[in-house]
């Protein structure tokens, strides 16, 4: 291992080990600019098993806060996404409604198989490699494709290889691990 890679390992461990010690210290008191992804532990967590731990007061039914700090943030996309989950519009949403929240969580999409199996059901013509159509599959969405695809493609080949896209799978599953949000996290700390 380069020493280069073993930095953005410590830095990647670090960060992740950081994020998630603010998520749980200070949930009630949450800031949106922090980044919200999944532990190690919640990537193997069934559907039912989440919900019991972000359903911390137990009354079957969790917040918008509450998935905010343990699922994902964004600003542009959460609130849509928990009022179409939230069906009978209590404000909360009880289990049948998380598992539809989660269908809507890309971390949870992109973790229930491993990045490979994703690539070989993703690869439909066998070639090792995954064109734009492709990669669709693999990533389970269409929007901004060129964009995904791109960023994905780290050779320029047009193609994606199964190096490249199980990077890609772990970048979007842990968005710490993000180059930009590195930097960000990085100009944040030297502002202090
Ligand atoms: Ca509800
Ligand atoms: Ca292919
Ligand atoms: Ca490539």
């Amino acid at each position: 291992m380069t020493t280069q890679r073993l930095l953005m390992k410590i830095i990647t461990t670090y960060l992740i080990c950081f994020y998630s010690s603010l998520l749980h210290a200070e949930s009630g008191k949450y800031d949106a600019s922090k980044i919200v992804e999944p532990t190690p532990e919640m990537l193997k967590m069934t559907s039912a098993e989440l919900f019991k731990e972000i359903d911390r007061d137990g009354n079957g039914q969790v917040s918008f806060t509450e998935t905010n700090e343990a699922l994902e943030y964004s600003p542009k996309h959460t609130k849509r996404k928990f009022a179409k989950s939230d069906r009978d519009k209590s404000g909360g949403l009880n289990f049948k409604e998380f598992e539809f929240r989660l269908t809507k969580t890309e971390w949870w999409n992109l973790s229930r198989e491993t990045p490979e199996a994703m690539f070989n059901a993703a690869d439909a013509n066998q070639n090792g490699t995954l064109s734009k159509k492709e990669f669709a599959i693999f990533q389970k969405k269409e929007a901004h494709l060129d964009v995904f695809f791109n960023r994905a493609d780290l050779d320029k080949s047009g193609g994606v290889d199964l190096q490249e896209g199980t990077k890609f799978i772990n970048n979007e599953i842990f968005p710490s691990r993000k180059s930009k949000n590195i930097r960000k996290a990085k100009s944040k700390a030297k502002d202090q």
